[in-house]
């Protein structure tokens, strides 16, 4: 087990930071006269991607995230901006790879190292056809058009909505949004450092424009882990926005 080591995975870090930061300027830069507030109006080709709002996530369940229940409201809102939302859903086989409970004498929330790189071990969680992997049922989505899966393979996990954590197996989610000509992703969800993130890095990879919306996202926040995956966004140009910003325009 690595101690004290980020739990981020080193491909993400030191490039473009100051790129990304002009970037960011750019991007967002419609701001009013006399203030700071940025307004975004959803067109056909955006995509509102939201992530693993799934019961062992929520409070009470296997790997609760805190406050994980208030992304739910803003989310409900948001979806309703959008022409297009697609959810993301933990899916992980009994005794997978991923939970401690699969290493003799790990525990959850140590690192281990795997084929692929660092792992943090998880309680048991979001397993297939249970109740903690079911949507929460107060999420009121109707609008979505694909709920993609991850995680599924037995010896892999995978934060990512696009790419499996052996950073080469593709979930199809960049095939499926390009095919229909989307051209920018906004992503909330849980958790902001793990699933949130890295499904905005892995967008931004692919080529979409890429904004997460905090406060519609909360994280877990284990070694460190919030401010790294602020800090990895952030260099790989991932935006950061409120909820106003949609709601309000
Ligand atoms: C997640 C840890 C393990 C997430 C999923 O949704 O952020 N975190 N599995
Ligand atoms: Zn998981």
């Amino acid at each position: 087990m690595s101690g004290k080591k980020s739990v981020f995975p080193s491909r993400r870090d030191a490039v473009l930071i100051t790129s990304a930061a002009l970037a960011a300027t750019t991007v967002i830069g419609r701001k009013q006269a006399r203030g700071d507030i940025m307004s975004i109006k959803p067109t056909p080709e955006d995509v509102f991607i939201v992530v693993d709002v799934q019961n062992d996530f929520l409070p009470g369940g296997a790997l609760a995230v805190k406050n994980g229940d208030q992304v739910i409201q803003p989310i409900n809102a948001l979806a309703r901006k959008f022409g297009n939302v697609v959810q993301t859903q933990d899916w992980h086989t009994k005794g997978h790879v991923s939970f401690a409970s699969a290493h003799s004498g790990m525990k959850p929330f140590e690192v281990t190292k795997l084929a692929y790189g660092d792992q943090v071990l998880w309680p048991d969680h979001c397993v297939q056809g249970s109740q903690g992997a079911a949507f929460s049922d107060r999420l009121d989505l109707p609008m979505v058009q694909l709920v993609i899966r991850k995680g599924y393979h037995p010896n892999v996990d995978s934060y990512s909505a696009f790419v499996e954590a052996d950073h080469a197996t593709k979930t199809g989610l960049a095939g499926y949004l390009r095919e229909r000509g989307i051209t920018r992703c906004f992503v909330a969800g849980l958790a902001t450092d793990f699933c949130v993130a890295w499904t905005a890095m892995d967008a931004t990879k692919a080529g979409f424009d890429t904004y997460v919306i905090e406060d519609a996202s909360r994280g877990i926040d284990t070694l460190g882990s919030l401010a790294a995956a602020t800090r990895n966004m952030d260099a790989a140009g991932v935006k950061r926005i409120q909820s106003q910003a949609i709601l309000g325009a």
